[in-house]
């Protein structure tokens, strides 16, 4: 009797630890960064690494060093800040779907090139890069 009721009492013990930890996920605190967002963004430059990965640019690196230097997603033509250049690149780019569509304006990696897209660069006009 009695070690069935300190096993009914583990069995409890481990639930409650379950629901801890899926609730302690929940409210990101487990989370590195402290910006309640667990996928990694190694260089915080609010775009994941998963995604930089997808538009080519340094997932290490927060902001372009020069022209050639593709690291800050938004910023198509690497001066560092995001402005009317940046949003006209995208307009080019936008309703390219398939194999066509150019992985570097592809923002959400999502394949193809939408308003969404359009809408993160859109939403960061007239901000720099954050070295
Ligand atoms: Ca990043
Ligand atoms: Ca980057
Ligand atoms: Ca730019
Ligand atoms: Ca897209």
């Amino acid at each position: 009797m009695r070690t069935l009721y300190s096993l009914r009492a583990l069995g409890f013990l481990i639930a409650l630890l379950i629901v801890a930890y899926a609730l302690a996920s929940q409210l990101g605190a487990f989370d590195s960064d402290g910006d309640k967002n667990t996928v990694a963004d190694s260089d915080l430059d609010t775009f994941s690494n998963a995604i930089e990965e997808h538009t080519g640019t340094d997932p290490l690196d927060a902001c372009p060093d020069h022209a050639s230097d593709s690291a800050w997603p938004p910023d198509f033509n690497n001066d560092s800040v995001v402005n009317d250049a940046d949003l006209s690149l995208i307009k080019d780019a936008l309703g390219r779907a398939g194999e066509i569509v150019p992985a570097r304006s592809d923002l959400d990696s999502d394949g193809a090139i939408t308003g969404a897209d359009l809408a993160t660069v859109a939403s960061r006009i007239g901000t720099n890069c954050e070295r």
